[in-house]
């Protein structure tokens, strides 16, 4: 931990754009997958090693039983659901801001689906974006007292900063635009930097808006104590990666996600997914493998959607347990609607 005066602001904001955008130990690294493939290894080895995050409740967490639970822990499931035929066949290894990419293009994980988000970068140096499973934006939370609603009152106050973060590059972006007087305070590891804020450390905390609404519901002793308004208006679609190099395991990721949208979207949930298996319908025959083919494009059997909505219920169902209503986050689905509903969320064909 340590705090920085405004004259080593200029260098320590390079230094932070290096490390967000393109840290040098990622920059050298060159994909290594298993040989035969992705999908074979995970087959093999009976298991998907899925990187999460250090502890967000609502997006990675193990519970009180030491069992994972949130939206990107579940995005993770349903490829296992896809693959092996059980959600439970996935191990979570918790990994920094920092070590997330490498961890990925190094072969220790098989999918990164951690708050993490889609910036070029990122995905012109080994890893490729599937396709964002949050829409997010970047946000600062403060203490409702302060009176401070928006980024330019902010001037002049210290912001507890996480290293290995794009958050770096919205710091250093505001204070090149509205806010110059911006005292960063930074640390290398989540829990540090959000326990320095709640201990008053810092004037606000910067980070992932669902990362504050996460912390605000679990850490705070009083939640309407904190306020959390948007940086800089700009949205962050957190996104499942995996390595460049194997287009089936990139395609079989992403359709499982896809899968999620596609049931919300045909009226298919974790309850009547075996009634409509018996649907004339066309789509949702062919959706449910009823109509063979799509398993058979990605080397899958023809019931891996039947599974992921059996096992985890589709985006809408997922989206209220772990963030929504039906959690301690209450997010508003927001720009996460479908796009039927007015959200960015677009299910592509199954055809
Ligand atoms: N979305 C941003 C920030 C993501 C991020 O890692 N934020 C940290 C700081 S709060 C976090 O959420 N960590 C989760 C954890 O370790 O549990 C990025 O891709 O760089």
């Amino acid at each position: 931990m340590r705090g920085i005066g405004k004259r080593l602001l200029a260098g320590v904001c390079l230094l932070a754009l290096a490390a967000c955008g393109q840290p040098a130990a990622e920059r050298k690294q060159t994909a290594s997958g298993p040989a035969g493939g992705t999908l074979k290894a995970v087959r093999d080895r009976g298991y998907v090693n899925c990187g999460a995050s250090t502890g967000t409740v609502g997006f990675g967490a193990p519970d009180s039983h030491g069992y994972w639970r949130g939206l990107d822990i579940e995005t993770c499931r349903a490829v296992a659901a896809a693959v092996l035929g059980d959600k439970d066949k996935a191990r979570f290894v918790p990994l920094t801001g920092q070590q997330r990419l490498t961890a990925l293009q190094s072969g220790e994980i098989d999918i990164l689906p951690r708050t993490t988000t889609w910036t070029l970068s990122r995905d012109a140096n080994g890893v490729n974006f599937t396709l964002p499973n949050y829409y997010d934006y970047d946000g600062i939370m403060v203490r409702r007292d302060r009176g401070v609603t928006n980024s330019r009152e902010l001037d002049g106050a210290s912001v507890c900063v996480q290293t290995g973060s794009t958050t770096e590059v919205t710091f250093t972006n505001l204070m090149a635009s509205v806010a110059p007087n911006l005292k960063a305070v930074i640390f290398d590891s989540t829990q540090a930097t959000r326990q320095a804020f709640f201990s008053g450390r810092c004037d606000a905390l910067i980070t992932d808006a669902s990362g504050l609404a996460s912390v605000r519901a679990t850490m705070a002793s009083n939640p309407d104590d904190f306020i959390i308004f948007p940086a800089d208006g700009k949205l962050s679609p957190l996104t499942p990666a995996v390595r460049h190099g194997d287009d089936q395991w990139f395609d079989i990721v992403k359709w499982s996600f896809q899968a999620l949208l596609m049931a919300e979207e045909l009226g298919i949930d974790q309850a009547n997914v075996d009634e409509m298996r018996q649907s004339q319908d066309p789509t949702i025959r062919r959706f449910l493998g009823v109509e063979p083919g799509n398993g058979a494009a990605l080397g899958l059997d023809e019931e891996w959607t039947y599974r992921i909505v059996k096992q985890l219920g589709n985006y809408g169902e997922m989206f209220d347990r772990n963030v929504g209503a039906g959690s301690p986050l209450k997010l508003d689905r927001g720009p996460n609607r479908l796009f039927r509903d007015g959200g960015l969320m677009v299910p592509m064909a199954f055809n």
